[in-house]
């Protein structure tokens, strides 16, 4: 059972060892929850053991917490972007490692596990930018003597619940734009990736602690749902972040606004890509390939419905075989190795569940379609050709299932796109620029985001990420997302002695 001293020592290089505590409370590791495995996807042998906090030890955490924030604040921006610098420079340290334990853990392929810390980092260089460019703008006054300004101000404490298919990654996209915008960050990661939320706040720790800043400005706990629901219930916390499902976004959702809280989610995508008649194939497959086999089909990117157009059908589905007969499943830190393990032993479950629903549909298997036989979680990479009326295809399976359809006009194929509840991401593949436009623009795809020539997931971090209808409407990482880790001040000054009124209105005078 477990692991070599071998793998401990590779453990111990990330301060974990088969013992840990899954709560960092006002600067201590602090757990009295209940103690549990985390297990590797690829055997389902246990890793190590983490005790989760407990909800006195969040009580705990928060209370300091909320103390820090009033601290944290004070300080200005651009020193609180140089914390962020460090964070990064910390990350960039134990890069591999870090990844390695992604990896190991979550059972994404180890370049994926290490691009996942990789985007942290670009995260964290980012954030240190905008840490100078909180700016306001001032707004012309309809009134003599008088002075419109927005100033932006620190929310206190946000709120990070994040999902295992990105352990850490999704907690940088929050944490360090709520860090340089002067809030707190109390996290909860996934309850089956404890080793990495444990390791990733060690590491941020340790920078508040080397620059003599209260550690509950970063308050980390492992733990399930009942933390869950502490966060959406606390009033402390002006805004939660929420990354999984689109059935538990609904539930935080409804709990935070009960309360007037803020609510940022990023839920199930059902994400497809279209390939017209004029497309790249050879780019097109290779794209394919990435967006739905990448991290055995458990990215909210994941591509899970494939358009063709009619007349390249057949050619497109052939080589789409082809490749997908090739592909090496196995270990995840072994280096050919293109498909891990599902996470756990309920999604291997539920792929078998899914296979037999997409059967009882009219589904018909072209490659794949069984669990392979293993004490992992591995599944086959699985094409299925069937009709876009399904129900199967309006929901999201998390694995390596593709849906494959055939289309006329770019029309009927947009359309067959926009026909699902979820809308988080989506690509076509054309040369055509009426069609790129067409597919940009007011008409075209109504996801969140909305590619071309490049495949459904992998977005970089300059862009706002996040998807409409189902998939929540939030928008985490790049672009103007700042905006939402802070409060907007709109302030008109009047500079001069008289009081003339907005709109022209005379009163008493
Ligand atoms: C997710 O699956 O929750 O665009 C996030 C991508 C990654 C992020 C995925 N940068 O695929």
């Amino acid at each position: 059972m477990g692991f070599s001293k071998k793998e401990y020592e590779f453990l111990a290089e990330i301060g974990l060892g088969p013992d840990n505590l899954g709560g960092y409370v006002n600067g201590e590791w602090k757990a009295t929850g209940s103690v549990i495995s985390s297990v590797n996807p690829s055997s389902n042998q246990m890793i190590a053991k983490v005790t989760e906090a407990s909800v006195q030890d969040y009580e705990e955490g928060m209370l300091a917490c909320n103390e820090a924030a009033k601290k944290w604040k004070s300080i200005p921006a651009p020193k609180r972007g140089e914390i962020v610098r460090q964070i990064g420079e910390a990350l960039r340290a134990k890069l591999d490692v870090l990844g390695r334990l992604v990896s190991l853990e979550m059972g994404k392929i180890l370049p994926e596990g290490i691009g996942e810390v990789q985007e942290i980092i670009d995260m964290c260089d980012y954030a240190v930018g905008l840490s100078r460019q909180l700016n306001g703008s001032i707004i012309p006054s309809e009134r003599p003597d008088h002075m419109m300004l927005e100033a932006w101000n620190p929310l206190g404490i946000v709120g990070v619940i994040t999902a295992f298919n990105f352990p850490c990654a999704v907690l940088g996209w929050n944490a360090c734009i709520a860090l340089v915008c002067g809030n707190c960050v109390v996290w909860k990661g996934a309850p089956t990736t404890p080793l990495i939320t444990i390791a990733v706040t060690k590491l941020m720790a340790e920078v508040f602690e080397k620059n003599n800043l209260p550690g509950a400005i970063f308050t980390s706990f492992c733990g399930g749902a009942e933390i869950g629901q502490a966060i959406a219930k606390d009033t402390r916390i002006a805004l939660v972040s929420f990354t999984g499902s689109s059935k538990v976004g609904m539930m935080v959702q409804q709990i935070v606004i009960e309360r007037f809280g803020k609510c940022l989610l990023e839920l199930s995508g059902n994400n497809a890509i279209i390939v017209m008649d004029d497309a790249d194939i050879k780019l097109a497959v290779r794209s394919i390939l990435f967006a739905a086999v990448g991290t055995a089909g458990q990215r909210c990117t994941t591509c899970r419905r494939l358009f063709l157009h009619e007349s390249i059908y057949q050619k497109v589905l052939d080589q789409l075989v082809g490749v997908y007969k090739q592909v090496k499943i196995g270990d995840p830190l072994e280096k050919e190795t293109l498909v891990g393990p599902l996470h756990t032993r309920a999604s291997r479950e539920n792929f078998e569940k899914g296979i037999s629903s997409i059967k009882s549909q009219g589904g018909k298997i072209l490659v794949g379609g069984s669990v392979i036989d293993s004490d992992g979680n591995f599944v086959q990479p699985t094409i299925v050709e069937i009709s876009p009326d399904a129900s199967v295809v309006k929901e999201e399976l998390f694995g390596p299932v593709l849906y494959v359809m055939k289309f006329k006009t770019l029309e009927e194929a947009i359309e067959m796109n926009n026909s699902v509840p979820q809308g988080l991401s989506s690509s076509i593949f054309t040369r055509r620029p009426e069609a790129i436009f067409k597919w940009i623009g007011p008409h075209g795809s109504d996801c969140g985001i909305v590619n071309v020539n490049i495949p459904t997931n992998g977005a970089e971090i300059g862009g706002a990420f996040g998807g409409e209808k189902a998939t929540g409407g939030g928008r985490e990482a790049g672009s103007d997302s700042w905006k939402q880790y802070m409060r907007r001040s709109t302030c008109t000054i009047n500079y001069g002695s008289e009081l003339p009124l907005a709109q022209g209105i005379s009163f008493g005078s």
